[in-house]
């Protein structure tokens, strides 16, 4: 299957010298509780349906999450958060996502991060950013017949996305670009999401401990926004 080859392709990306090290290096000394472990410390591929009708765009893999375990947003408090709301709405078969081969499925979504090698600080750069974007590309490409709507997690997310609609679908994006707030829909001119017009972008806090801790996301607004993805995604 081409989205095998391509998850295959992309864990062997070294471009971003400075994410290579660092993945590398965290996935060597490990976290204490997690020493008898062997860290992944590879880019992370996109998770789930290849029929997907709904993208969730994150940000990075986290270094003692995705990094460690090889999937997307699995194994971290950021996972926990999000793998429960897609239970709760109906689009994951089970609340917890531990390890690679812990069971869980995705219906109707991918998910995937703007950059597939975990940041310092969870930071990466634009030009990491932007290094790593035609691994999207490709990836959009291929889900592009399904594919309905992207749910932007966070600011950068949302910002990532743009170079893929002209990429990938040679549509010039809108200037300005459409802020970013939770909540945003950018629709497409001229009609309904579909494989020509391009999907809808629909954006969401960031499910970091940052924001679901201090209230700033709560399970309600994830909820909201899941739901709203599975309207405009037709499901
Ligand atoms: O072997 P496979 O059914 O293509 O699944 C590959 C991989 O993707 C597996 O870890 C489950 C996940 N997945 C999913 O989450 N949702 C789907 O609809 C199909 C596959
Ligand atoms: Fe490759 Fe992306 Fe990792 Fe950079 S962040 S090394 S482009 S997979």
């Amino acid at each position: 299957e081409e989205l095998a080859r391509l998850d295959e392709a992309i864990s062997g990306c070294r471009k971003c010298p400075r994410l290579v090290a660092w993945r590398e290096e965290v996935a060597a000394t490990k976290r204490a509780a997690f020493r008898d472990q062997e860290y992944w410390g590879r880019p992370v591929p996109g998770f789930g349906a290849a029929d997907a009708r709904i993208l969730i765009l994150g940000l990075a893999p986290a270094a003692h999450g995705g990094n460690r375990t090889g999937r997307i947003f699995t194994g971290d408090r950021s996972g926990d958060v999000l793998f429960a709301a897609l239970h709760r709405v109906g689009l994951a078969n089970q609340p917890t996502s531990v390890w690679r081969d812990d069971g869980l499925r995705l219906d109707d979504v991918r998910i995937a991060a703007s950059v597939r090698c975990a940041p310092p600080e969870n930071k990466p750069t634009p030009v990491e950013r932007d290094t790593c974007a035609p691994w999207l590309h490709r990836e959009v490409a291929l889900i592009r017949p399904t594919l309905r709507v992207v749910l932007a997690l966070g600011a950068f997310a949302w910002a990532a996305w743009w170079p893929t609609l002209s990429t990938v679908y040679g549509i010039k994006p809108p200037v300005p670009r459409p802020a970013f707030g939770h909540g945003a829909l950018v629709l497409p001119q001229g009609g309904p999401p579909d494989p020509v017009r391009g999907p809808a972008l629909l954006g969401s806090y960031h499910v970091s401990q940052q924001n679901t801790f201090t209230g700033r996301l709560t399970p309600a607004m994830l909820d909201g926004v899941l739901s709203q993805a599975k309207n405009l995604a037709g499901l």
